[in-house]
């Protein structure tokens, strides 16, 4: 049963039954249909009450039916048929109402929340609008400010905040359907008049329209750049205020129907989905009990304390230990000031700060945090010192403790052979900035057992993290495979472009930064140091730029020293080229005896993607990643590679796996063993399959 009926006294009550989310599949479509046409038909009914069975009101449409021939009866027309209900419908809301689960409840007359629920429209999010009415009420109940901000950002809002913009007429304690009931008989008993939302007008606020949706268009270019869906929902929020109900509502039907099939929605689909896969491990299931979560860091430098701010923000209490109470001060003035800096652009309140701060507790000592359930060292990345960290650890901490490394590069089994415990060591990658990039590696050594694996994960997603596990290899997944992808870049600077025009390049696919960018950003002292530790392994007869060291010999180390492969302003993040790096770049590219040519963007592109995307197939067939869609996610979450184009295999799957292959191929050619096309790579080339099933 998708969508039961029952009654109490005059109401009748129609609950949607489809889990996990109760997403409105066909079946619930017809459902909500038969039971307000049988509601309407008894007379013993006054009112009626949808609500959701289960945690959730409504996750939305079934994503999953998108791109499949649609199957009546539509939800618009479930929709309308609440809506023109002569009997009071009231939505009752626990969970989440999202999308045309929003778009139900705002069909409704009226809405009762609970305090934790949330409601919104993420269409956006994946390459749509909301088309069952959404675009069209919204604005008729919130008003059409912050309507806007709604839809174009998909963020949901929290009953409260809902209750004050006027989506939502109640908030209520205690049983939802109880309050629900009792709501709808005094709507009766008041006889109120049942507001449909296609007969309000839209409040502007005596805002001028016109300005509200350009300033709307230009934050979303901004924050959603190369995305379509963001500015069609501008376009149909502008109809919505232009032209009558039904007219808009058409056209957003018209625009929704162009959308789903699109190339940009598929790929936001595919990273919805491949997101929720990711979780999924085949040797790890439900019975794999996770282990409780407080939380230890071990170093209070840049990384250590982005780590103990990852718990802080999602206001878990949290350790933070150094050797010596003066380093540990130096981290807590740095959490100090970056907070500071939150409260000052707006984004959390003074009291939040205090709140966060006051949950990371000072350690000076191993025994302090002994305790602990989980410990991530984040100590310089050096093996001899993180091996001398995990031997205190295996002294100091609780039997059963999960100890955790963030190394980026080294290898986590060598780490853990420093304990009597591999079994309890794994690796925990987190990206810079800590607190702020989302994604998590969480590497399994070869001996990690099964419930650290399944803790980590839970960990993630406790500190608002998105988990990814992988194996052990040099740069584990996303370091090693974006490596490839910097390197390229680093010899078409050697061959003839400039840093600027690379940039552009990668900056114009939809990176949020080119590499020269990032490395400034990173500091150039940071990749000098990897690649030092490297010289006494790397092959001689590899093809290997000095340029990057020259830019770091003449003393240019990045943004910090205002200097590095751009020159920047005082106060200003903003790259400028600088004619001292390109006389550092002709003069290396003249010492290498290459002869400089004008490189075209499509072989600045082709080199960096495909040499990244070569890689991520060796990783996929040493069995490093355990999916191809787990790379991805990787990219979306670690290096913001443009979500509405997948993930780097899921663009070499757009661009044709047999075209990036024979381009792989040339380029071995030209450039010899570096370019070592993958034996992946190869075979779903010849045999015409993809990486990613598309
Ligand atoms: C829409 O409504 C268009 C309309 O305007 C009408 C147009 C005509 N469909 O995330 P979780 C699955 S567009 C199908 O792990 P959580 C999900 O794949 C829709 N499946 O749980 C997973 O499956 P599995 C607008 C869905 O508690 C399972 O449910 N709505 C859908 O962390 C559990 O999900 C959205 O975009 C769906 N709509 O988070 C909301 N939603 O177990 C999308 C979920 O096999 N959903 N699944 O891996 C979400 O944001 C989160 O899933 C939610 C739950 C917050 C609901």
């Amino acid at each position: 049963m998708s969508v039961a009926y029952s009654q109490q006294g005059s109401v009748a009550v129609l609950t949607i039954d489809n889990p996990p989310v109760n997403a409105l599949s066909v079946a619930v479509r017809q459902g909500m249909i038969d039971g307000i046409e049988r509601a309407i038909a008894d007379p013993a009914v006054a009112a009626v009450v949808v609500i959701g069975k289960g945690k959730t009101f409504i996750a939305g449409a079934d994503i999953r039916e998108f791109g499949k021939p649609p199957q009546p009866p539509r939800l618009s027309v479930a929709i309308a048929a609440l809506e023109a209900s002569p009997k009071p419908v009231v939505a009752a809301i626990d969970g989440v109402a999202l999308g045309g689960g929003l778009e139900v409840a705002l069909g409704c007359h009226f809405r009762v929340a609970t305090p934790r629920a949330q409601v919104g429209l993420p269409e956006v999010k994946i390459g749509i609008v909301p088309g069952a009415g959404g675009v069209e009420r919204l604005p008729r109940v919130a008003g059409l400010e912050a309507a806007l901000k709604m839809i174009v950002s998909g963020d949901p809002a929290r009953a409260p905040q809902a209750a004050k913009l006027g989506i939502v007429d109640a908030v209520v304690e205690g049983d939802l359907l109880t309050e629900a009931v009792a709501f709808a008989q005094r709507v009766v008993a008041e006889k109120k008049p049942l507001r449909r939302l296609r007969e309000v007008p839209i409040e502007t606020g005596g805002k001028d329209w016109r300005a509200l949706l350009a300033s709307a268009r230009a934050t979303a270019a901004k924050q959603t750049r190369g995305q379509i869906s963001p500015q069609r929902a501008i376009d149909c929020i502008e109809n919505a205020l232009t032209l009558p109900f039904d007219k808009a509502f058409a056209e957003t039907a018209r625009i929704i129907g162009e959308l789903i099939p699109s190339e940009q929605a598929k790929a936001l689909r595919y990273a919805f989905f491949s997101e929720r896969e990711a979780a999924k491990l085949p040797d790890i299931d439900a019975s794999v009990q996770a282990k409780p979560l407080t939380a230890a860091v071990i170093g209070a430098g840049t990384m250590g304390a982005g780590i103990a701010m990852c718990f802080a923000d999602a206001g878990t209490p949290v350790q933070l230990l150094e050797s010596s109470a003066a380093a540990l001060d130096r981290g807590l003035a740095r959490i100090d000031g970056l907070y500071a800096e939150m409260v000052q652009k707006g984004r959390i309140t003074p009291e939040d700060k205090a709140k966060r701060v006051e949950l990371i507790a000072k350690a000076t000592s191993y025994d302090a945090i002994g305790q602990a359930d989980i410990v991530i060292e984040a100590a310089f990345e050096e093996m001899g010192v993180k091996k001398e960290v995990f031997a205190k650890l295996d002294r100091a901490m609780k039997p059963g403790a999960v100890l955790a490394t963030n190394t980026s590069t080294l290898d986590v089994n060598e780490i853990a052979s420093a304990t009597k415990r591999p079994e309890s060591v794994i690796g925990l990658h987190f990206f810079s900035p800590a607190n702020v990039m989302r994604l998590l590696e969480i590497v399994r050594g070869a001996k990690t057992a099964k419930d650290v694996v399944a803790t980590s994960q839970v960990l993630a997603r406790r500190i608002g993290k998105v988990g990814v596990v992988c194996g052990v290899c040099h740069g584990f997944v996303a370091n090693r495979s974006r490596g490839q992808l910097t390197r390229e870049a680093n010899f078409l600077v050697d061959e003839g472009a400039l840093p600027h025009q690379v940039d552009k390049v990668l900056y114009d696919f939809g990176m949020p930064m080119g590499p020269f960018a990032v490395a400034d950003l990173a500091g150039i002292d940071v990749s000098w140091r990897v690649r030092r530790s490297q010289d006494a392994t790397r092959p001689k007869d590899l093809r290997y730029s000095p340029t990057a060291d020259r830019v770091h010999d003449a003393g240019r180390l990045g943004q910090k020293t205002a200097k590095g492969w751009y020159r920047y302003e005082p106060g200003n993040r903003a790259p400028l080229p600088d004619p001292e790096v390109e006389a550092i770049i002709l003069q290396s590219s003249r010492d290498q005896g290459i002869t400089r040519r004008p490189i075209s963007d499509d072989e600045i592109l082709a080199r960096c993607l495909y040499a990244s995307i070569n890689e991520c197939a060796k990783i996929l067939e040493e069995g490093i990643a355990l999916r191809a869609s787990d790379i991805d996610v990787m990219w979306l979450y670690g290096f913001g590679f443009p979500r509405w184009r997948g993930g780097p295999m899921y663009y070499a799957d757009t661009v044709g796996v047999a075209k990036v292959y024979d381009a792989v191929r040339e380029f071995h050619r030209q450039h010899g063993k570096l370019w070592e096309p993958s034996p992946l790579l190869a075979k779903l080339a010849e045999s015409g399959k993809t990486f990613t099933g598309r």
